[in-house]
């Protein structure tokens, strides 16, 4: 590979209904796609999943555009690749900003697996035909609504219901949910909303049968996040903690958690998404692919991760029509039951819709 042209477009693709984590509320993905060409003329697709507020960590849209722009895609113009792995020598220099990193890097396993005539999927080592879907569901205005909304995705066939908490608005919205469906895979995910001193609260939640909860502590509390597993008996996942290989390292050997929710935007790719999840199932950590709200070329790129046999946990993977009335890929990702089937064509496994995309599109830049 030898990538001589790149394009980003600035995206805001509106939502179905507005989405409300811990910290935030959204009501479109504003997101940046990213487009490389090789020499041979193949291209391929990448997504940015930072949000216009850095809110989840500390990348942001706008920031990643300029450092894309600017900075990442003149270094990775006319440089000879063969294995998309190689990415990361190239933005050695280049500290953190996983997200800006995983859009060019999942770009190249397009690439890399369009060249090869291969379903990105398998390029990646994926075995399984069709991944499992589960839901995450904004905080809503009561636990009655919360229910209700709960039961419209169970008769859909999701079978992992994830609903979003934060302090005051977490036991008994979990509590009314466990009444309701006492057999559901049920968790919460907090993104960071608790602290140490809130431990006799998190403890209550084993009371609900979570299959886990997840990142109740901040993003740098491995330690703390130690001592919550072994306070509580619900199996802590992290999302926010673990951005690296290193990071999964120190914390399986501190026991910090049981699951990880690998998103590949935030580790840095798909490359770094594989090796997480492979030190993890050595150890005895779970481990399923989350989301954040991505269009669907970061979805379909996150079906193709969910496809190795490590991922073992329903996924945060739903299809285009639970996030967007107007997806921006051609076909469409669509549920089978509980499952996303993979598609058996090569790369990703989609195009992009152009009428839909030009619509949406705000911005546009070319890099030569
Ligand atoms: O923590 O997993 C998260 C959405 C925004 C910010 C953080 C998170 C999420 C999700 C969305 O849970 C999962 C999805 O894309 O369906
Ligand atoms: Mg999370």
């Amino acid at each position: 590979m030898k990538i001589i042209k790149a394009v980003l477009r600035k995206v805001d693709i509106p939502l179905r209904a507005p989405f409300e984590t811990s910290f935030t509320r959204m009501d479109a993905k504003k997101t940046v796609l990213l487009e490389l060409h090789d020499a041979d003329g193949t291209v391929g697709y990448g997504e940015v999943s930072a949000f216009e507020i850095p809110f989840y960590n500390e990348e942001f849209r706008n920031g990643a555009w300029e450092l894309l722009r600017t900075q990442m895609l003149p270094k990775l113009m006319g440089q000879e690749i063969s294995h998309p792995d190689e990415m990361y020598k190239i933005f050695a220099g280049i500290r953190r900003n996983n997200m800006s990193k995983s859009a060019v890097n999942c770009a190249l396993w397009d690439i890399y697996a369009k060249q090869a005539d291969q379903p990105l999927a398998r390029a990646l080592g994926g075995t399984k035909s069709r991944v499992e879907t589960g839901v995450s569901i904004g905080i809503q205005k009561d636990p009655e609504t919360l229910v209700k909304v709960v039961n419209g995705y169970l008769e859909q066939g999701y079978r992992r219901i994830k609903c979003k908490i934060k302090p005051g608005k977490d036991y008994d919205y979990l509590a009314a949910v466990r009444a309701a469906f006492p057999e559901a895979m049920l968790m919460g995910d907090a993104n960071s909303a608790y602290r140490r001193t809130d431990f006799d609260m998190l403890k209550k939640l084993d009371d609900l049968n979570l299959i886990m909860i997840e990142q109740p502590l901040e993003p740098g509390d491995l330690i703390d996040h130690a001592d919550l597993q072994r306070t509580i008996k619900t199996p802590v996942c992290l999302d926010e903690s673990v951005t690296s290989l290193d990071d999964t390292r120190k914390m399986i050997r501190l026991g910090s958690g049981r699951i990880i929710n690998i998103k590949v935007a935030r580790v840095g790719g798909l490359t770094v998404a594989k090796q997480i999840q492979q030190l993890a199932s050595e150890n005895g950590v779970e481990c399923w692919c989350g989301g954040m709200i991505d269009s669907g070329v970061a979805r379909a790129e996150n079906v193709a991760i969910a496809t190795l046999p490590g991922y073992t946990l329903p996924n945060d993977i739903a299809p285009s029509q639970r996030y967007f009335e107007r997806d921006i890929i051609d076909p469409d990702i669509v549920l089978d039951g509980t499952f996303i089937d993979v598609m058996d064509v090569p790369g990703m496994g989609c195009k992009l819709n152009m009428d839909n995309l030009q619509e949406f599109t705000l911005e546009t830049a070319m890099i030569k």
